[in-house]
């Protein structure tokens, strides 16, 4: 019997070169999360993950200890730099490490990190480059959002969908996956230090183009410790996040460039 011609091929029966697994690394930008965090990190895949950065933005409790006795890679700020400057930090210190995938989450214990592998299986599989962890996919009053956060939620999500030209269900929550991909084409780095940074950066990903965006459904939690953002500081991130859609219209327009809105350079 005739071998078949791979058989004869000594090359054809060498195994194939491996290829490292994509590396999965959680980015949990933190401020004042000691009471959550261990509860948080329980919860996480770790079979998935390689890395678990925590960047600590000057709280006023032990959230370092706490991080340190979970054995995280902890990045202390030296100053306060809000939620936006701390996430800065974050994805730098990722990519830095060789992140493929990076998930950011919040270690205030308000969304489900089991929901992880879900999450970031759409980036691993080269379908998409930006994931969001929708809660409006299910029930949000249910879960305890205070009906004005649901209503402003409701409000900011269908004038962002419009401008943005997308049909997501929610824009506004901390649970999030990036390639890396997205996160060397964009420059986050000149978005806000506050919270509207997470705006800022899915208007950049719709203005580059080529990057996919899709989201999965995740429960919502409220507890006291899950939320320090009351009502003024709400009214402030909805005008920020409406800004940050005129801005956009008028980039694309062609009216106002925005360099915040323009691509990174590739890296070399
Ligand atoms: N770096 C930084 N993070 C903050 C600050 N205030 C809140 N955060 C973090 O931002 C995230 C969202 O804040 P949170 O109060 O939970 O907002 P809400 O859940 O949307 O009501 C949480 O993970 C907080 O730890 C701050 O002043 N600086
Ligand atoms: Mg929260």
């Amino acid at each position: 019997m005739p071998q078949p011609v791979s058989r004869l091929d000594p090359a054809a029966s060498q195994p194939e070169p491996a290829t490292d697994p994509p590396r999965v690394m959680i980015v949990m930008p933190a401020y004042n999360a000691a009471r959550t965090l261990e509860r948080t990190y329980a919860d996480i895949p770790h079979d998935l993950v390689d890395r678990i950065i925590l960047v600590d933005d000057v709280s006023q409790d032990d959230t370092v200890e706490v991080a340190r006795k979970l054995g995280l890679d902890v990045i202390v700020h030296h100053q306060n730099l809000g939620y936006g400057g701390n996430q800065k930090t974050c994805y730098d210190a990722a990519l830095e490490a060789g992140a493929d995938v990076v998930v950011m989450l919040h270690p205030d214990y308000q969304y489900d990190a089991t929901r992880i592998p879900a999450l970031v299986a759409p980036i691993l599989a080269g379908e998409a480059d930006l994931m969001l962890g929708s809660r409006f996919l299910g029930d949000p009053l249910a879960g305890g959002m205070p009906r004005w956060k649901y209503l402003s939620n409701r409000f900011l999500t269908a004038v962002e969908n419009r401008a943005f030209g997308l049909r997501l269900s929610e824009y506004h929550t901390g649970l999030r996956a990036y390639s890396r991909k997205l996160l060397t084409t964009i420059p986050y780095r000149l978005n806000s230090d506050d919270f509207v940074f997470d705006q800022e950066l899915v208007a950049q990903v719709v203005a580059a183009g080529g990057l996919p965006i899709g989201e999965i459904g995740v429960p919502t939690r409220y507890f006291a410790e899950a939320s320090s953002v009351g009502f003024r500081r709400s009214v402030v991130y909805g005008l920020s996040t409406l800004r940050v859609v005129v801005r956009f219209l008028l980039h694309r327009a062609r009216l106002r460039r925005s360099p915040r809105l323009t691509k990174r350079r590739p890296a070399p």
